[in-house]
């Protein structure tokens, strides 16, 4: 027995990660012109930002000529497990949606059961079809209190990128704590009576997986994709939707290269996910709060992203900004950075947060949940529980902001 459940360990340790040939290298970057040649470069990066200094990127065994052809010193920082065929993986499992990744139509199946059991509070719509015709849903959450005041509309949007997986799976808690929490009149959320009223106004919308073809594609064949899977010219594939919005699109930290990681498309909303955030954007009174989830880095960010200059209502992005990281520092003691996203990240231009806080003045962030580069998008399945407790603190404290904009 002790012979075998050895063999067992060992097997599993060496599928994980010792022999799959991909590592995580790191290069010395030299000049903004090398970064660019990275960043427009196909080489799969371990963070989009790519500045002078040192970047880790992702080489297959069969990929050493991208690293020789970049000519910039590096080394191998780590093995890394094969990014394919993770859908063997965690396959045969019953799933727990607090210590657990879900295939795509395993979180709808969960968003389902809980709507289905909540009639009352919980709806669904179709925002949108992805391009390999899989639907995009949003759910809405609201208490059915009476409410004569404004209504508010706080929009919650995961999965944009495909390999960033913990952002789904916080999702479906952050949708779970909603359901339960308008199901007491918010009492959990603040014991301010009047913002109690105001937020028995408001509807909360999720949308689940706005980037389902690359979840998927991410559990099928290449778990580090992050774009969406548009067939582009010249046997390359997919565009970054969140360079694709269409404030200050074709701006910096985007590119206009078919095979980079942060290919802009043809034109702004040029792909069926980016334009099923404005249909759903379009269906509701007016957007008041919007988080794009993201990973990795643990920062709280507020536009602009696609410059450095601060934006119009900079003090109260900035106020709330820090509300939500004190909030989740609280939980589990993790220092969430937090800052105007240009200043303190790097330039993206044509991100989801810009063009809502331009179009409606929408109080709008992105959040990159955890880790700070040990996993990066490999977040271990046994820190999902811990997240989904920073991403519920953090959406509160907005959605408590909120009412008093
Ligand atoms: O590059 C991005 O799109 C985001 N980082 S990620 O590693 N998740 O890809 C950052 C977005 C830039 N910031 C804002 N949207 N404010
Ligand atoms: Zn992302």
């Amino acid at each position: 027995m002790r012979v075998f459940g050895l063999v067992l360990f060992l097997t599993a340790t060496v599928g994980l990660s010792a022999q799959s040939g991909w590592a995580r290298y790191r290069l010395v970057v030299n000049s903004p012109d090398q970064a660019q040649r990275l960043v427009d470069s196909d080489i799969g990066l371990f963070s989009e930002r790519v500045a002078v200094g040192t970047t880790d990127v992702y080489i297959g065994p069969d990929e050493m000529y991208k690293l020789w052809a970049l000519g910039m010193p590096y080394r191998k920082v780590s093995e890394l497990p094969d990014p394919a065929g993770w859908d063997q993986r965690y396959s045969n499992k019953t799933l727990n949606y607090r210590g657990n990744y879900y295939r795509y139509d395993d979180i709808i199946a969960q968003y389902e059961e809980w709507r289905i059991q909540n009639p009352t509070h919980v709806k669904r719509f179709q925002i949108g079809t992805s391009i390999l015709g899989r639907p995009i849903w949003a759910y809405s959450v609201r208490s059915n209190a009476l409410f004569s005041g404004a209504r508010r509309s706080f929009v919650v949007n995961c999965g944009i990128h495909a390999r960033e997986w913990i952002s789904p799976a916080i999702g479906m808690y952050v949708f779970k704590k909603t359901i339960d929490s308008a199901a007491i009149g918010f009492a959990d959320m603040t014991t301010d009576f009047s913002k109690r009223a105001m937020l028995r106004g408001s509807t909360f919308y999720f949308v689940p997986v706005n980037n389902p073809d690359g979840y998927e594609y991410c559990w099928t064949n290449n778990r580090m994709w992050r774009k969406n899977r548009r067939d582009n010219p010249g046997s390359s594939y997919g565009v970054d939707l969140n360079r694709n919005f269409a404030k200050a699109w074709g701006g910096s930290g985007s590119s206009g290269n078919y095979s980079s990681e942060t290919y802009r498309g043809t034109a702004p909303f040029s792909e069926p996910e980016s334009q099923a955030l404005v249909f759903l954007a379009n269906r509701i009174p007016r957007m008041d709060a919007f988080i794009d989830f993201h990973s990795y880095g643990e920062y709280v960010l507020w536009p602009w992203s696609y410059t450095t200059a601060n934006a119009p209502g900079q003090s109260w992005l900035a106020t709330t900004g820090l509300a939500m990281k004190n909030a989740i520092q609280a939980t589990h003691g993790h220092a969430y950075t937090y800052g105007h996203s240009g200043q303190t990240l790097y330039l993206a231009a044509g991100v989801t947060d810009d063009y809502f806080y331009d179009l409606y003045n929408t109080a709008a962030y992105t959040i990159e949940l955890r880790d700070t580069g040990q996993n990066g998008f490999l977040l271990p399945e046994s820190q999902i529980s811990d997240t989904q407790d920073e991403a519920w603190a953090g959406f509160v404290a907005l959605a408590v902001r909120m009412t008093n904009r």
